[in-house]
């Protein structure tokens, strides 16, 4: 029997602060950068929460998942972004969506399914896309994006482009053949892709360690029959994500090989709000403990508050206007129109089997 390869990386499993501040690719960061991050972690927070009061008021059709708990994953990968570096991600995406820059506008009116919404109100919470921002979705089924992200890196590859695909799934994904099949093609062809687990320990009511087998090092580990690197990481401090991301996203920009990155984190709402077994398969006790020891927010503001670039009082005004900015968002919402009856034929594969001008030029969805 051939002897057990050794992993070609580990998580530290740290998530003290100061050996990650001092990554090269954090040093980078300014005063102003640091606190711009933070800005980003709030206006998350706070725009799901004002969409979770107005969801709860019957102001929206279909699904809500909530990023809540999670946002430094989604704020620190996003923040490593450069202009040939894509991302893709499952339909827990409002996160990623407003880390890419998205507004809450655009965001808001599609979850009210108004034609001001970004996907012009057809999509919904779980179809968010930002094309001109690199920003691909948004997908409903389960590990269905990540074939659609080996095939961006595969782009970025043929084109001779330096850049990758973040391609986020959750921990419930990884048992998917969607999943598996792409790895094998990610090692095969060597794309520049990063495949990150957001394992918030979760899908749906299933705990995670009851739902994959996997060895002791985590689901990242699963690279391992792929020939392919993989890494783990805890997903509460900026410092800490970004230094782990940037390590995949240089192997894929460098090197064209892809990684498994699986990053910890958790979520504070039930699997969606309408989770009519939210408070069933965990237990309060748990969630209290990660929002009072291990909250992005509050991490990232004391690391901030620690290091002198950010006041209480400052924190306190970024509050208020991500408060404010989401509840100009809410009436943006209401205020816009839905979309026309005869709407319900554009944008849409409709168009491939009729005879339109897009259908001809092959571009129906995309320029
Ligand atoms: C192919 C497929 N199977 C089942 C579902 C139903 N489903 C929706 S979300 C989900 C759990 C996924 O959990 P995870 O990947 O951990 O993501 P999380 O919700 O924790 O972000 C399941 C089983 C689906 N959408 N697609
Ligand atoms: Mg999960």
């Amino acid at each position: 029997m051939a002897a057990k390869k050794t992993t070609k990386k580990k998580s530290t499993k740290s998530t003290a602060t100061k050996d990650y501040a001092s990554a090269e690719v954090n040093k980078q960061l300014s005063a102003e950068d640091k606190v711009e991050l933070y800005r980003k972690l709030v206006r998350i927070r706070r725009f799901e929460q004002f969409s979770l009061k107005e969801y709860n008021g019957g102001k929206m059709g279909g699904f809500l998942h909530l990023y809540i708990g999670q946002e430094a994953v989604a704020v620190g990968a996003v923040s490593l972004m450069g202009d040939n570096d894509h991302v893709i991600t499952a339909y827990r995406d409002h996160g990623h969506a407003l880390a890419v820059g998205m507004g809450m506008n655009e965001c808001m009116a599609e979850l009210y399914g108004k034609i001001t919404g970004c996907s012009k109100g057809k999509g919904g919470s779980m179809h968010y896309f930002a094309p001109d921002k690199n920003y691909w979705g948004g997908h409903g089924i389960v590990g269905g994006q990540t074939p659609l992200g080996t095939g961006l890196a595969y782009g970025l590859k043929y084109k001779g482009l330096k850049g990758c695909a973040l391609t986020f799934l959750g921990d419930g994904a990884v048992n998917q053949g969607a999943f598996h099949e792409s790895l094998n093609i990610a090692a095969l062809f060597e794309l520049p892709v990063v495949f990150i687990i957001e394992n918030n320990g979760y899908s749906m009511g299933t705990s995670q360690v009851r739902s994959s087998a996997h060895p002791e090092e985590g689901l990242a580990a699963r690279a391992e029959a792929y020939d392919m690197d993989w890494d783990v990481c805890m997903g509460e401090n900026l410092y800490e994500v970004r230094a782990h991301v940037w390590e995949a996203m240089k192997r894929a920009h460098e090197k064209s090989k892809p990684t498994i990155l699986e990053i910890k984190t958790y979520r504070y709402y039930g699997h969606s709000v309408a989770d009519a077994n939210a408070k069933k398969y965990r237990t309060k006790e748990e969630i209290e403990k990660y929002q009072r020891d291990h909250d992005p927010l509050k991490v990232w503001q004391a690391v901030l508050e620690g290091e002198g670039v950010l006041t209480s009082e400052q924190a306190a005004e970024i509050d208020s206007a991500a408060k404010e900015e989401a509840k100009a968002a809410v009436e943006f919402a209401e205020e816009s129109p839905y979309p026309e009856i005869s709407d319900i034929s554009t944008d849409i594969y409709w168009e491939l089997d009729n005879d339109t001008e897009a259908s001809k030029q092959g571009t129906i969805l995309f320029d």
